[in-house]
Protein backbone atom coordinates (compact mmCIF):
# COMPACT_ATOMS: atom_id res chain seq x y z
CA UNK A 1 0.00 0.00 0.00
CA UNK A 2 3.26 2.38 1.11
CA UNK A 3 4.03 1.90 -2.62
CA UNK A 4 1.05 2.61 -4.30
CA UNK A 5 0.72 5.49 -2.20
CA UNK A 6 4.23 7.03 -2.93
CA UNK A 7 4.06 6.43 -6.43
CA UNK A 8 0.47 8.29 -6.24
CA UNK A 9 1.21 10.68 -3.91
CA UNK A 10 2.72 13.22 -6.61
CA UNK A 11 -0.96 13.51 -8.19
CA UNK A 12 -1.56 17.33 -8.98
CA UNK A 13 -5.35 17.33 -10.47
CA UNK A 14 -8.43 15.42 -9.52
CA UNK A 15 -8.71 13.46 -11.96
CA UNK A 16 -6.16 12.19 -11.18
CA UNK A 17 -7.29 11.73 -7.55
CA UNK A 18 -10.42 9.60 -8.28
CA UNK A 19 -8.11 7.56 -10.30
CA UNK A 20 -6.06 6.86 -6.73
CA UNK A 21 -9.22 6.34 -4.59
CA UNK A 22 -10.52 3.88 -7.55
CA UNK A 23 -7.48 2.17 -7.56
CA UNK A 24 -7.04 1.91 -3.63
CA UNK A 25 -10.82 1.14 -3.68
CA UNK A 26 -9.91 -2.47 -6.08
CA UNK A 27 -6.88 -3.31 -3.74
CA UNK A 28 -8.66 -3.13 -1.04
CA UNK A 29 -11.49 -5.40 -2.76
CA UNK A 30 -8.97 -7.91 -3.42
CA UNK A 31 -7.01 -7.72 0.26
CA UNK A 32 -10.83 -8.47 1.90
CA UNK A 33 -11.19 -10.82 -0.78
CA UNK A 34 -8.23 -12.91 -0.12
CA UNK A 35 -8.73 -12.74 3.43
CA UNK A 36 -12.23 -13.27 3.79
CA UNK A 37 -12.88 -16.28 0.73
CA UNK A 38 -9.93 -18.42 0.90
CA UNK A 39 -11.77 -20.63 3.62
CA UNK A 40 -14.76 -22.88 2.29
CA UNK A 41 -16.36 -25.78 4.13
CA UNK A 42 -17.24 -29.27 2.42
CA UNK A 43 -19.84 -29.45 0.12
CA UNK A 44 -21.91 -33.32 0.89
CA UNK A 45 -22.09 -33.71 -2.68
CA UNK A 46 -18.28 -34.01 -3.21
CA UNK A 47 -17.47 -36.56 -0.55
CA UNK A 48 -14.98 -38.96 -1.70
CA UNK A 49 -16.34 -42.32 0.57
CA UNK A 50 -13.72 -44.56 -0.77
CA UNK A 51 -10.99 -42.32 1.19
CA UNK A 52 -13.60 -41.08 4.08
CA UNK A 53 -13.28 -43.23 7.13
CA UNK A 54 -17.13 -42.71 9.10
CA UNK A 55 -19.36 -44.41 11.90
CA UNK A 56 -19.59 -46.97 12.02
CA UNK A 57 -16.57 -48.02 10.33
CA UNK A 58 -18.02 -51.29 8.96
CA UNK A 59 -15.68 -53.39 7.32
CA UNK A 60 -12.48 -51.51 8.59
CA UNK A 61 -9.71 -54.21 8.13
CA UNK A 62 -11.31 -57.06 8.59
CA UNK A 63 -12.58 -57.35 4.94
CA UNK A 64 -10.73 -58.26 2.20
CA UNK A 65 -12.42 -55.06 0.05
CA UNK A 66 -11.80 -52.97 3.27
CA UNK A 67 -10.75 -49.02 1.99
CA UNK A 68 -8.73 -48.66 5.49
CA UNK A 69 -5.98 -50.81 7.23
CA UNK A 70 -4.81 -50.43 10.91
CA UNK A 71 -1.81 -51.24 12.58
CA UNK A 72 -0.57 -51.63 16.17
CA UNK A 73 -2.63 -50.28 19.38
CA UNK A 74 -5.82 -49.33 16.89
CA UNK A 75 -8.89 -50.36 18.03
CA UNK A 76 -11.91 -49.76 16.26
CA UNK A 77 -15.29 -49.27 17.82
CA UNK A 78 -18.66 -48.69 16.73
CA UNK A 79 -18.04 -45.04 17.71
CA UNK A 80 -14.42 -43.87 17.40
CA UNK A 81 -11.16 -45.70 16.49
CA UNK A 82 -9.00 -45.03 19.41
CA UNK A 83 -4.85 -44.81 17.56
CA UNK A 84 -4.08 -45.26 21.40
CA UNK A 85 -5.48 -45.75 24.88
CA UNK A 86 -4.45 -44.19 27.68
CA UNK A 87 -1.43 -45.95 28.85
CA UNK A 88 2.45 -45.67 27.99
CA UNK A 89 4.71 -47.07 25.07
CA UNK A 90 1.44 -47.74 22.73
CA UNK A 91 1.46 -47.03 18.93
CA UNK A 92 -0.86 -47.29 16.07
CA UNK A 93 -2.54 -46.17 12.87
CA UNK A 94 -5.07 -46.28 10.31
CA UNK A 95 -4.75 -46.13 6.18
CA UNK A 96 -6.50 -45.42 3.70
CA UNK A 97 -5.89 -48.65 1.19
CA UNK A 98 -7.51 -46.71 -2.11
CA UNK A 99 -4.67 -44.04 -3.42
CA UNK A 100 -6.08 -40.45 -4.16
CA UNK A 101 -5.92 -38.90 -7.31
CA UNK A 102 -7.67 -35.65 -6.98
CA UNK A 103 -5.61 -32.62 -7.84
CA UNK A 104 -7.47 -30.57 -5.18
CA UNK A 105 -9.04 -31.97 -1.74
CA UNK A 106 -9.93 -30.98 1.57
CA UNK A 107 -9.91 -32.84 4.34
CA UNK A 108 -12.07 -33.23 7.51
CA UNK A 109 -10.82 -34.73 10.78
CA UNK A 110 -12.96 -35.01 13.92
CA UNK A 111 -10.80 -36.10 16.56
CA UNK A 112 -10.48 -36.51 20.57
CA UNK A 113 -7.61 -36.40 22.79
CA UNK A 114 -8.28 -37.11 26.06
CA UNK A 115 -6.92 -38.77 29.25
CA UNK A 116 -6.41 -38.62 33.30
CA UNK A 117 -2.76 -36.96 33.01
CA UNK A 118 -3.07 -33.72 34.38
CA UNK A 119 -1.57 -30.36 32.46
CA UNK A 120 1.56 -30.83 30.54
CA UNK A 121 1.99 -35.10 31.57
CA UNK A 122 -0.07 -36.24 28.63
CA UNK A 123 1.53 -37.28 25.46
CA UNK A 124 2.42 -37.31 22.22
CA UNK A 125 -0.05 -36.92 20.04
CA UNK A 126 -1.52 -37.50 16.36
CA UNK A 127 -0.45 -37.20 13.38
CA UNK A 128 -2.51 -36.86 10.03
CA UNK A 129 -0.29 -38.35 6.34
CA UNK A 130 -0.61 -38.04 3.27
CA UNK A 131 1.83 -39.91 1.88
CA UNK A 132 3.57 -42.49 -0.58
CA UNK A 133 3.77 -45.29 2.46
CA UNK A 134 1.83 -46.61 3.87
CA UNK A 135 1.46 -49.26 7.12
CA UNK A 136 5.49 -48.02 7.72
CA UNK A 137 5.84 -48.04 11.74
CA UNK A 138 9.08 -45.45 12.89
CA UNK A 139 9.24 -43.18 15.37
CA UNK A 140 7.46 -40.00 14.15
CA UNK A 141 4.02 -40.35 15.64
CA UNK A 142 4.46 -44.24 15.10
CA UNK A 143 4.80 -43.22 11.26
CA UNK A 144 8.53 -44.00 9.49
CA UNK A 145 10.87 -40.78 9.93
CA UNK A 146 11.87 -40.25 6.43
CA UNK A 147 8.43 -40.02 4.84
CA UNK A 148 7.96 -38.67 0.88
CA UNK A 149 4.82 -36.83 1.26
CA UNK A 150 2.72 -34.43 3.87
CA UNK A 151 2.21 -34.58 7.76
CA UNK A 152 0.38 -32.20 9.95
CA UNK A 153 1.16 -32.95 13.72
CA UNK A 154 -0.82 -31.85 16.68
CA UNK A 155 1.28 -32.43 19.06
CA UNK A 156 0.17 -32.43 22.62
CA UNK A 157 3.79 -32.52 24.21
CA UNK A 158 6.51 -30.06 24.60
CA UNK A 159 9.48 -31.63 24.42
CA UNK A 160 11.70 -29.19 23.67
CA UNK A 161 12.44 -27.17 27.05
CA UNK A 162 13.62 -24.19 26.14
CA UNK A 163 9.84 -23.68 24.03
CA UNK A 164 8.56 -20.21 23.81
CA UNK A 165 5.27 -21.88 22.75
CA UNK A 166 1.99 -23.25 24.10
CA UNK A 167 0.90 -26.73 23.38
CA UNK A 168 -0.50 -28.77 21.95
CA UNK A 169 0.96 -27.42 19.36
CA UNK A 170 -0.43 -27.92 15.54
CA UNK A 171 2.40 -27.77 12.42
CA UNK A 172 2.90 -29.00 9.48
CA UNK A 173 5.95 -30.64 7.22
CA UNK A 174 6.58 -31.52 3.95
CA UNK A 175 9.09 -34.31 3.08
CA UNK A 176 10.96 -35.70 0.10
CA UNK A 177 11.86 -38.25 1.91
CA UNK A 178 15.32 -36.65 3.00
CA UNK A 179 14.38 -34.74 6.62
CA UNK A 180 14.64 -35.96 9.62
CA UNK A 181 11.83 -34.84 11.60
CA UNK A 182 13.32 -33.84 15.16
CA UNK A 183 11.04 -35.05 17.58
CA UNK A 184 13.37 -33.67 20.87
CA UNK A 185 12.45 -29.79 19.13
CA UNK A 186 8.30 -31.06 18.02
CA UNK A 187 9.64 -30.72 14.38
CA UNK A 188 10.53 -26.96 14.78
CA UNK A 189 13.68 -27.38 12.37
CA UNK A 190 11.47 -29.03 9.36
CA UNK A 191 8.13 -26.73 10.26
CA UNK A 192 6.33 -24.91 7.75
CA UNK A 193 3.78 -22.94 9.86
CA UNK A 194 1.60 -23.54 13.39
CA UNK A 195 -0.56 -22.76 15.93
CA UNK A 196 -1.31 -23.34 19.09
CA UNK A 197 -4.80 -24.77 20.09
CA UNK A 198 -6.28 -25.96 23.08
CA UNK A 199 -7.67 -29.61 21.82
CA UNK A 200 -7.26 -31.82 25.00
CA UNK A 201 -10.28 -32.97 27.17
CA UNK A 202 -12.49 -30.79 25.62
CA UNK A 203 -16.11 -31.32 26.34
CA UNK A 204 -17.06 -30.71 22.60
CA UNK A 205 -16.22 -32.00 19.36
CA UNK A 206 -12.83 -31.15 18.02
CA UNK A 207 -12.13 -30.60 14.40
CA UNK A 208 -9.22 -29.63 11.90
CA UNK A 209 -9.06 -29.43 8.16
CA UNK A 210 -6.47 -30.16 5.92
CA UNK A 211 -6.51 -28.22 2.08
CA UNK A 212 -4.62 -28.33 -0.47
CA UNK A 213 -5.33 -26.54 -3.59
CA UNK A 214 -3.22 -25.22 -6.57
CA UNK A 215 0.22 -24.76 -4.56
CA UNK A 216 -1.72 -24.01 -1.37
CA UNK A 217 -1.57 -26.02 1.89
CA UNK A 218 -4.03 -24.38 4.59
CA UNK A 219 -4.97 -26.21 7.65
CA UNK A 220 -7.63 -25.16 10.04
CA UNK A 221 -9.07 -25.88 13.07
CA UNK A 222 -12.65 -25.49 14.92
CA UNK A 223 -11.97 -26.53 18.71
CA UNK A 224 -13.68 -23.88 20.24
CA UNK A 225 -17.17 -25.33 19.70
CA UNK A 226 -18.33 -22.01 17.88
CA UNK A 227 -18.88 -24.28 14.53
CA UNK A 228 -16.04 -21.98 12.26
CA UNK A 229 -12.96 -22.52 11.16
CA UNK A 230 -10.06 -20.76 12.40
CA UNK A 231 -6.70 -20.66 9.86
CA UNK A 232 -3.59 -22.25 11.54
CA UNK A 233 -1.18 -22.59 8.78
CA UNK A 234 -1.76 -20.97 5.32
CA UNK A 235 1.15 -21.43 2.99
CA UNK A 236 1.49 -21.19 -1.18
CA UNK A 237 4.21 -23.06 -3.19
CA UNK A 238 3.70 -26.37 -1.81
CA UNK A 239 3.77 -29.62 -3.74
CA UNK A 240 2.11 -32.79 -3.55
CA UNK A 241 1.74 -35.26 -6.06
CA UNK A 242 -1.55 -37.60 -6.83
CA UNK A 243 -1.38 -40.96 -5.65
CA UNK A 244 -0.45 -41.22 -2.28
CA UNK A 245 -2.59 -42.30 0.81
CA UNK A 246 -4.47 -40.83 3.28
CA UNK A 247 -3.01 -42.06 7.24
CA UNK A 248 -3.88 -41.17 11.26
CA UNK A 249 -1.33 -41.84 13.58
CA UNK A 250 -0.80 -41.59 17.47
CA UNK A 251 1.98 -42.62 20.15
CA UNK A 252 2.69 -42.34 23.76
CA UNK A 253 5.80 -42.54 25.46
CA UNK A 254 6.22 -42.33 29.22
CA UNK A 255 3.25 -40.36 29.40
CA UNK A 256 0.39 -41.33 27.54
CA UNK A 257 -3.52 -40.05 26.20
CA UNK A 258 -6.78 -41.86 24.86
CA UNK A 259 -5.97 -40.57 21.00
CA UNK A 260 -9.28 -41.09 18.86
CA UNK A 261 -10.16 -39.93 15.22
CA UNK A 262 -14.19 -40.34 14.85
CA UNK A 263 -14.19 -39.44 11.48
CA UNK A 264 -11.84 -38.57 8.32
CA UNK A 265 -13.60 -37.15 5.17
CA UNK A 266 -12.63 -36.25 2.08
CA UNK A 267 -14.18 -33.72 0.14
CA UNK A 268 -12.79 -32.90 -3.81
CA UNK A 269 -12.62 -29.18 -4.42
CA UNK A 270 -13.59 -28.27 -8.32
CA UNK A 271 -10.83 -26.09 -9.04
CA UNK A 272 -9.89 -25.65 -12.80
CA UNK A 273 -6.68 -26.20 -14.29
CA UNK A 274 -4.82 -25.00 -17.57
CA UNK A 275 -4.03 -27.55 -20.08
CA UNK A 276 -0.67 -27.42 -19.46
CA UNK A 277 -1.54 -28.12 -15.37
CA UNK A 278 -3.54 -31.14 -17.13
CA UNK A 279 -1.10 -32.55 -19.46
CA UNK A 280 1.40 -33.34 -16.35
CA UNK A 281 2.09 -36.13 -15.03
CA UNK A 282 0.57 -35.83 -11.16
CA UNK A 283 2.00 -39.00 -9.84
CA UNK A 284 5.83 -38.06 -10.69
CA UNK A 285 5.64 -34.55 -8.63
CA UNK A 286 8.29 -35.16 -5.80
CA UNK A 287 6.71 -33.13 -2.45
CA UNK A 288 8.75 -29.80 -2.40
CA UNK A 289 7.69 -26.23 -0.83
CA UNK A 290 9.25 -23.19 -2.77
CA UNK A 291 10.09 -20.87 0.23
CA UNK A 292 11.72 -17.72 0.60
CA UNK A 293 14.43 -19.22 3.12
CA UNK A 294 15.13 -23.04 3.68
CA UNK A 295 13.23 -24.64 7.08
CA UNK A 296 17.06 -24.50 8.53
CA UNK A 297 17.28 -20.81 8.79
CA UNK A 298 14.05 -20.99 10.57
CA UNK A 299 15.83 -22.65 13.93
CA UNK A 300 16.66 -19.34 15.67
CA UNK A 301 12.79 -17.72 14.42
CA UNK A 302 11.20 -17.59 18.06
CA UNK A 303 7.61 -17.83 16.20
CA UNK A 304 8.79 -20.75 14.01
CA UNK A 305 6.55 -18.88 11.38
CA UNK A 306 8.53 -17.46 8.88
CA UNK A 307 6.06 -18.08 6.46
CA UNK A 308 2.50 -18.59 8.83
CA UNK A 309 1.68 -14.99 7.75
CA UNK A 310 -2.29 -15.46 7.59
CA UNK A 311 -4.03 -12.04 7.71
CA UNK A 312 -5.19 -11.94 11.02
CA UNK A 313 -8.47 -10.09 11.91
CA UNK A 314 -5.68 -7.86 14.12
CA UNK A 315 -3.87 -7.44 10.60
CA UNK A 316 -6.76 -6.70 8.67
CA UNK A 317 -7.75 -3.83 11.01
CA UNK A 318 -4.44 -2.50 10.54
CA UNK A 319 -4.58 -2.76 6.90
CA UNK A 320 -8.13 -0.97 7.03
CA UNK A 321 -6.42 1.76 9.17
CA UNK A 322 -3.32 2.69 6.84
CA UNK A 323 -5.81 2.43 3.79
CA UNK A 324 -8.14 4.86 5.47
CA UNK A 325 -4.94 7.21 6.63
CA UNK A 326 -3.51 7.39 2.88
CA UNK A 327 -7.10 8.05 1.10
CA UNK A 328 -7.39 10.88 3.75
CA UNK A 329 -4.07 11.76 3.14
CA UNK A 330 -4.19 11.80 -0.35
CA UNK A 331 -7.70 14.12 -0.58
CA UNK A 332 -6.04 16.49 1.88
CA UNK A 333 -3.11 16.82 -0.43
CA UNK A 334 -5.43 16.78 -3.44
CA UNK A 335 -7.49 19.11 -2.50
CA UNK A 336 -4.06 22.19 -1.32
CA UNK A 337 -2.74 21.21 -4.75
CA UNK A 338 -5.89 21.89 -6.28
CA UNK A 339 -6.44 25.07 -4.64
CA UNK A 340 -3.10 26.69 -5.03
CA UNK A 341 -3.85 26.07 -8.81
CA UNK A 342 -6.73 27.68 -8.68
CA UNK A 343 -5.26 30.36 -7.08
CA UNK A 344 -2.07 30.44 -9.44
CA UNK A 345 -4.84 30.60 -12.14
CA UNK A 346 -6.33 33.61 -10.86
CA UNK A 347 -3.09 35.47 -10.46
CA UNK A 348 -2.80 35.32 -14.34
CA UNK A 349 -5.31 35.94 -15.78
CA1 LIG B 1 6.26 -33.17 21.04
Amino acid sequence: FVHIFSLRGGLSTMGGFRAFLRAALVFLTVELYLVCCDITDGNAEHLKREHSLMKPYQGVGSSPTSQWDFWGSTLVTSSYVRLTPDERSKQGSIWNTVPCYLKDWEMHVQFKVHGSGKKNLHGDGIALWYTKDRLHPGPVFSNKALFHGLAVFIDTYSNDDATDRSFPYISAMVNNGSVNYDHGRDGRSSELGGCSAEIRNREHDTYLAIRYSKGRLTVMVDVDDKNEWKECIDIGGVRLPTGYFFGASAATGDLSDNHDIISMKLYQLMVEHTPEEENLDWTKIEPSVSLLKSPKDNIDDPTGNFRGTPLTGWKVFLLLLCALLGIVVCGVVGAVVFQKRQERNKRFY
